[in-house]
């Protein structure tokens, strides 16, 4: 993308409003709009990283065998009353009537509507397991909406329903949802650790939240310190080997690890001094597991193996998409901006033309921004008439992971520089020689 056709509004002025960092850098770097209390426009840049999220969550969900669809925003009414839940949920749940004064709702989540989808077209234990998801648009009217998207009323979020015959088959469920939670944090360049939680208007006994170690968190987090070097990497797994994923799952949530809703003292105090750890968290996401909650009242049964009708164990997980786009900006900024973990990046390079109009100057950066397409690179080519040190600004706040920058004085000795936006570091270098360190930087994150 050429930044001269590129919208990008970028503000000078920090807004007022704005008391983190993610919030005031995505409204700088023209990343979102407010347009009421708690609701954005996705601006292009801001919408690349929404989308490369996405894609992540996607692709891991799928590795582990859990399969998409969509369901619609809004929903009858009528499915919550089955459940229950229409008047428990309270305030805030968006409630909408149309036309015809038929109850609607805009939806905060969606464990009747896939329930009454199962109920509709499976019969059989043999259909089983089974794990669907989602990712859509949800509406909360929380009652303080704040931080930017991170604590939004409509966003974005993945969520998934397993359906098992056994409660058994649906802790392994759970297990899988784990695992495969932990390295989609892990591509996106975050430490993300399960902690024992409790599991509010969801339901259910077993449920574990997804936590963001950082100050601006709005989780208060009780921890041993060892969970925080716990890692996942590039083992291989096979999310149909129980033993195995119960197995990971045992290494991520043996040390303590709670939220306040359900730490206790006692086991806490029972940890090493030096390793007792508090704080604050972001929950990027939580899953649970509420065996036959809603398939009971709602009448999702299968025929089991003995010809008797049983209702499904069930379980619900969730990812928090847009949350994520701030919460990675908690966890990665500095003083001049964001800074992109490779795996989520909007742009993979900026290329700074810093002499447009200069024969040589446009020359060098336009092969450059050739290549890198041709290569199936994503680079933003600042191709503006701006001064050096405003489109320096403007690299930094964006935080792509690297810049080439193409300037007269090295071309002469037939160099770009390289920089990256984490370290500050520069090298100067051949432009075939840097195309081939972005590439390498790039290898298996794309
Ligand atoms: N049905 C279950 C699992 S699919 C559920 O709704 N779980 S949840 O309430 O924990 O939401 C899942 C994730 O969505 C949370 O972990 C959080 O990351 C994100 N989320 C929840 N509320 C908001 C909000 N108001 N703004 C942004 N993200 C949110």
């Amino acid at each position: 993308m050429r930044l001269s056709r590129y919208f990008l509004p970028v503000l000078k002025e920090t807004p007022a409003d704005a008391q983190i960092a993610s919030h005031r850098y995505m409204l700088r770097a023209g990343m979102v709009r407010q347009q009421a209390a708690g609701i954005y426009s996705w601006l292009p840049l801001g919408f690349k990283v929404l989308k490369r999220i996405e894609q992540i969550v996607h692709e891991e969900q799928q590795r582990a065998g859990h399969i998409p669809m969509l369901m619609p925003t809004v929903q009858p009414a009528d499915l919550w009353k089955e459940s229950g839940r229409y008047d428990a949920y309270g305030p805030e749940m968006l409630r909408i009537r149309d036309r015809h004064e038929r109850d609607m709702l805009y939806g905060p989540t969606n464990e009747e509507m896939i329930t009454d989808i199962f109920r509709a077209h499976v019969a059989s234990y043999k259909s089983l397991p089974m794990t669907l998801y989602h990712i859509q648009w949800k509406f909360r009217d929380e009652i303080r909406p704040r931080f930017g998207v991170m604590r939004g009323r409509e966003f974005y979020m993945k969520d998934g329903y397993n359906f098992d015959l056994t409660k058994e088959d649906a802790l392994h469920a759970y297990n899988r949802h784990m695992v495969s939670y932990l390295r989609t944090y892990e591509r996106m360049g975050l430490t993300a650790i399960p902690m024992r939680a409790d599991s509010g208007p969801i339901g259910g006994d077993d449920t574990h939240e997804f936590l963001v170690l950082a100050e601006t968190g709005e989780s208060d987090v009780f921890f041993d310190a060892g969970v925080t070097d716990l890692k996942l990497g590039d083992r291989e797994v096979d999310y149909d080997d129980v033993a195995q994923v119960k197995g990971i799952c045992d290494e991520f949530t043996s040390l303590y690890a709670r939220t306040d809703e359900t730490h206790d003292e006692a086991l806490y105090s029972g940890i090493p001094e030096d390793r007792r750890r508090q704080g604050k968290g972001i929950e990027v996401g939580q899953i649970f597991y509420f065996g036959t909650k809603y398939s009971e009242p709602m009448g999702a049964t299968v025929q089991g193996p003995d010809g008797k009708p049983v209702p499904v164990h069930m379980g619900s997980h969730g990812i928090g998409v847009s949350r994520l786009v701030g919460a990675i900006i908690e966890a990665s900024h500095d003083d001049k901006g964001i800074i992109w973990p490779e795996g989520v990046t909007p742009f993979h390079a900026g290329i700074v033309n810093m002499r447009v109009g200069d024969e040589a100057c446009d020359r060098a950066a336009e092969a450059l921004y050739g290549t890198m397409k041709t290569l199936g690179m994503d680079p933003l080519y600042d191709d503006t008439d701006e001064r050096a040190g405003a489109k320096f600004a403007t690299q930094d706040l964006i935080g792509l992971p690297w810049r080439i920058t193409v300037g007269p004085r090295g071309l002469k000795n037939g160099v770009v520089e390289l920089t990256n936006r984490r370290t500050g570091e520069s090298e100067e270098l051949s432009p075939e020689a840097a195309l081939a360190k972005l590439a390498a930087a790039y290898e298996g994150k794309r």
